[in-house]
């Protein structure tokens, strides 16, 4: 099973990246794509319908501003999908979370932190490790790990 990032715009690849980044280091498969919900929606639409097919059992979406593109792949598939807003020139973000977050009920968007790709992609991993022994471990570690180096955090 893999994961489809999908963004809406080259400009949100320097967030987005990280989940690629993090995914990669999980060793968990993934596609990704620039999809724009307003500048590609026909395209957007064949996508999604297509995502299962091709394997996809994640969607991380990641968009900035009026950010239609979570809540429009969530209305598209009944694949779970989870929403990074990006940090928007002009309202720094609070746009892109508060389009991203408000869906309504019967459609859930998983929404990040603004720019959260990291804990996105960390989400997707959590999903999958719940039937994957090898992955819960991996997590388990990558915990171990982050908690060590608080505490060796010297000030
Ligand atoms: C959104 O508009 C994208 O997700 C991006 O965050 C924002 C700006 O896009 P560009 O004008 O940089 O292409 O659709």
């Amino acid at each position: 099973m893999k994961v489809s990032i999908i963004m809406g715009s080259k400009s949100d690849w320097d967030v987005m990246s990280a989940a690629c980044e993090t995914l990669e280091s999980f060793g968990v498969e993934y596609e990704k794509k620039v999809i724009s919900a307003h500048r590609t929606p026909q395209f957007f639409m064949e996508y999604m319908a297509g995502a299962r097919e091709r394997g996809v059992g994640i969607v991380i979406a990641g968009a900035g501003g009026a950010a239609h593109l979570p809540g429009m792949a969530a209305a598209l598939t009944t694949l779970p999908v989870i929403g990074v807003p990006i940090k928007s020139k002009a309202l720094s973000g609070l746009d892109s979370l508060l389009s991203i977050v408000q869906m309504p009920s019967g459609i859930p968007v998983a929404t990040m932190a603004i720019d959260g790709a990291k804990n996105a992609a960390l989400y997707a991993v959590a999903m999958l490790a719940i039937n994957d022994e090898a992955l819960a471990t991996k997590l388990a570690i990558f915990r171990e790990k982050q908690a060590e180096k608080v505490l060796n955090t010297e000030l």
